[in-house]
């Protein structure tokens, strides 16, 4: 899944794509790269962010969506009903869920559904998350969300643990851990940790600043391969080309006769 962010302030593209004929063409050159699905978007999420007014959010995806729908599978990268359910009527048949409030849209809609865990809003996310046993709440959460979209009448669902939203470092690193028993809980998981700031600190030499996100593909790949081996079915990445590359690897290894999963390699 190759991100398409129509925005002016996403943590790391923001502005680049930002008129819809440059996002279109991005998306396109994400298809050429070997992506089989473009996450279109028109609100950060990133901390801090403020929310976008519908009107602007919809102005802003719906032209994307339409034109990449023709040339590929779009998904729609969102918490507003409104804007799920126009992007689906102009094409798109992925719900990016990034609020576990749109099941009923996907679901109306005839779409897939992304289930992501989120603590709090965008806006207060990173103040002070908590957990009691992170994995074990944030599992329990996409199982209860994945139950109720099904209910609701969605046939193809991911869950998603959310990497970086409402989480500290050890909690994205917890969860990055336990990618083997989400897997194994059945239903697909799809992971978006592409250059996200946890990356930047831990690659940062001791007591320098983090890595800002244009120094972080390299630590991206890692976590990609390591999602990859995990058994993760969909990863939501920026840079799809290096990815592919990356994810070759893995499925090459696979064919030489490397665990097909971490979670049947030795001693597991
Ligand atoms: N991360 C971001 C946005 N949407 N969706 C899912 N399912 N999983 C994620 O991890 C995820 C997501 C944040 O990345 P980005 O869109 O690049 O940044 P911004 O929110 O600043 O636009």
């Amino acid at each position: 899944m190759g991100v398409v962010n129509v925005t002016p302030d996403s943590f790391y593209d923001g502005g680049r794509y930002f008129r819809a004929e440059e996002a279109v063409a991005h998306g396109l050159r994400l298809v050429e790269q070997g992506a089989d699905v473009v996450d279109v978007g028109g609100e950060s999420t990133r901390p801090g962010a403020s929310p976008v007014p519908e009107e602007e959010e919809l102005r802003r995806v719906l032209p994307v969506v339409e034109a990449l729908s023709a040339r590929v599978r779009v998904s729609i990268d969102t918490r507003k009903p409104a804007v799920a359910e126009a992007a689906i009527a102009r094409g798109a048949t992925l719900v990016n869920d990034v609020s576990m409030r749109l099941a009923s849209c996907a679901a109306g809609g005839g779409a897939g559904l992304v289930v992501m865990h989120m603590r709090g809003t965008p806006a207060d996310m990173q103040d002070d998350p908590r957990y009691s046993d992170v994995v074990a709440e944030v599992h329990s959460c996409l199982g209860a969300g994945a139950l109720a979209a099904r209910r609701a009448g969605v046939e193809e669902i991911y869950v998603d643990p959310g990497i970086g939203f409402g989480k500290t470092l050890e909690h994205n690193l917890a969860l990055l851990r336990s990618l083997p028993e989400l897997v194994a809980e059945g239903t697909p998981v799809l992971l978006g940790a592409s250059r996200k700031s946890f990356l930047g600190r831990l690659a940062a030499p001791l007591g320098s600043p983090p890595l800002p996100p244009s120094e972080r593909l390299e630590g991206s790949l890692a976590v990609a391969v390591w999602a990859a081996a995990c058994g993760v079915s969909m990863l939501r990445v920026h840079d799809v080309a290096a990815t592919v590359q990356a994810l070759a690897l893995v499925s090459g290894g696979q064919a030489a006769g490397m665990p097909a999963r971490v979670a049947e390699g030795p001693g597991s």
